[in-house]
């Protein structure tokens, strides 16, 4: 696993194995946004969470911070329209509970709205590992913010999958 992050980060850059992977209707994320986000690992950079690497025990972000409500935004480069998210969660080591919100911006990142927002608990005898598609109305997104903050328990955030839809 130690030279794989440096390997992800080249097809990011390069953009060909996400694109080939991409599903019908799917937003390609890679070439056309950039994505801020509020911290990472550096040994789970936020690549993990575009580089297709997806399922249990797959390559994810983590975020550098315990118990921080930690933030990704996609800004695309032109405005998408979107209806449906899909991610995963891993949290195999520790018992805690991690809300995935999301919210849109139509207005260029002024302004934003939320579209949902679920929780997820995980314990280290029980779930470990969530896997989440989310429809919502149809939106013309400039930006799509992902917030990932801890509801209970103690630990770093994660996040192993963000997709977008059409
Ligand atoms: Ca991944």
């Amino acid at each position: 696993m130690t030279d794989l992050p440096r390997i992800r980060k080249w097809q990011l850059e390069a953009g060909a194995a996400t694109t080939s992977a991409r599903a019908p209707g799917e937003i390609d994320l890679v070439g056309g946004a950039t994505i801020a986000y509020s911290s990472e690992d550096p040994a789970h950079p936020i690549e993990h969470s575009l580089d297709g690497n997806s399922g249990a025990g797959a390559t994810r972000w983590i975020s550098a911070r315990l118990d921080t409500v930690e933030r990704i935004v996609v800004e695309f480069d032109q405005p998408q329209a979107i209806s449906r998210l899909a991610y995963e969660v891993e949290e195999e080591l520790r018992e805690r509970t991690q809300e995935v919100r999301a919210e849109v911006s139509e207005d260029g990142g002024r302004t934003y709205r939320q579209i949902f927002a679920q929780d997820y608990t995980f314990s280290p005898g029980g779930a470990t590992y969530q896997r989440e598609v989310q429809r919502f109305n149809r939106v013309q997104a400039s930006h799509l913010l992902t917030i990932v903050p801890n509801k209970n328990g103690s630990g770093p955030a994660t996040l192993t999958t963000l997709r977008v839809f059409a």
